[in-house]
């Protein structure tokens, strides 16, 4: 009896104990957690839209949650996709901060009130071409890169498929090049659009819509982003790929047989920007990484990852290596007007109507 007397006792000790210990280590494990997001909140979070290359990116939300500890959750998207995004979420808003992209569709979006107006400290730092970005839209976007479109080609896929070496726009009609050239489609694709809007700017609409049938029937895919026809080339899945000059470069640089080409027409270029979402939940840290992301140190990291835009900041950092603008025949491309949200819609149902529906 006394033995099962005290072997009882010593078990609910043991019980005792155990339950002690266990709500000791869950109530330390609350604290912990408790504390752990005290310290989130105090630092903050930021939602984080991205159009730029995937590595840049990255490269931006990491080094920010580094400088400042503030959490940034990154989604990555290309520019006509992140406008379609930002637009569908406009009741309820998910984004802070839209980073990178052709400058077309933050204009759009500055027009449809989809973005916020602010000025930033770092706007005296910047070339007058970003400035006057901000200008057409009451202050809601600001340059951040520039840079020209153009086209690339695989050298030795040229060669090994016996095609002529092309210079221009009109060359890339030629029947030579039938199933050889890829394009993104410029719904999702900033690069695309800003390809549509030079095509017409160049040879007038009528002309331009003439251009864009030719050039579908050598088409032989339209991707969803606009730096894939170059890494496609790169790859040598297709022979030539309209991108972004720069784009073009950084697969050159990365040691692919890559050429680049300014068209002898001239050609169109990108404000890349960025632009604050409208009623962002995370304000303070929206502003914050805006004022950042316009020193001239930030703006110098492009180079790590070979990205090799103008940047805006007039004394950050550029490379030898990047298409020297200065020697690139631009035109004189209309962001306003093609920024415009009407006139974009317009364009892009009317290549979806009489270009995307042609056979392939
Ligand atoms: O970062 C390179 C770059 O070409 O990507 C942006 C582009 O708009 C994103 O891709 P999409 O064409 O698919 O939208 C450009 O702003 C930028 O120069």
């Amino acid at each position: 009896m006394k033995q099962n007397t005290g072997k009882k006792l010593y078990n609910t000790g043991k019980k005792l104990y155990k339950n002690l210990t266990s709500s000791f280590l869950v109530g330390m494990l609350t604290l912990a957690v408790m504390l752990g997001a005290a310290s989130l909140e105090a630092k903050g979070k930021l939602s984080y839209y991205c159009s730029a290359q995937e590595d840049w990116c990255q490269l931006m939300a990491r080094t920010f949650e580094k400088e400042t500890g503030i959490n940034v959750n990154m989604t990555r998207k290309s520019s006509g996709e992140t406008f379609a995004q930002i637009k569908a979420e406009a009741r309820n808003p998910k984004g802070d901060i839209w980073w990178g992209g052709t400058g077309d569709p933050h204009l759009q979006a500055a027009e449809e009130k989809l973005t916020q107006a602010y000025s930033s400290p770092m706007n005296a730092k910047l070339n007058d071409w970003a400035l006057s970005q901000s200008a057409s839209a009451n202050g809601k976007t600001i340059g951040i890169y520039s840079g020209a479109l153009g086209y690339g080609y695989n050298e030795k896929l040229l060669q090994k498929n016996n095609l002529p070496v092309p210079s221009c726009w009109r060359d890339l009609l030629k029947p030579a090049y039938k199933g050889h050239v890829q394009m993104a489609n410029p719904n999702s694709s900033g690069t695309a659009y800003t390809t549509l809007a030079t095509i017409v700017q160049l040879f007038g609409e009528t002309k331009g819509f003439e251009f864009m049938k030719g050039l579908h029937r050598n088409i032989n895919q339209y991707t969803k982003s606009g730096s894939a026809p170059i890494k496609a080339a790169a790859r040598g899945e297709t022979t030539i790929g309209i991108v972004f000059m720069h784009d073009a470069v950084k697969q050159a640089v990365a040691g692919f047989p890559i050429k680049v080409v300014a068209p002898c027409e001239g050609t169109g270029y990108e404000i890349g920007s960025m632009s604050i979402i409208k009623d962002a939940r995370n304000l303070r840290e929206a502003k914050m990484f805006y004022d950042w992301a316009l020193q001239a140190d930030v703006q110098s990291m492009a180079l790590q990852v070979k990205a090799y835009q103008v940047p805006s900041n007039k004394k950050a950092k550029t490379s030898k290596k990047a298409p020297d603008l200065s020697a690139i025949k631009l035109i004189d491309y209309d962001f306003k007007k093609y920024g415009n949200s009407a006139e974009r819609r317009r364009l892009l149902k009317k290549w979806d109507d009489e270009v995307k529906s042609l056979a392939l």
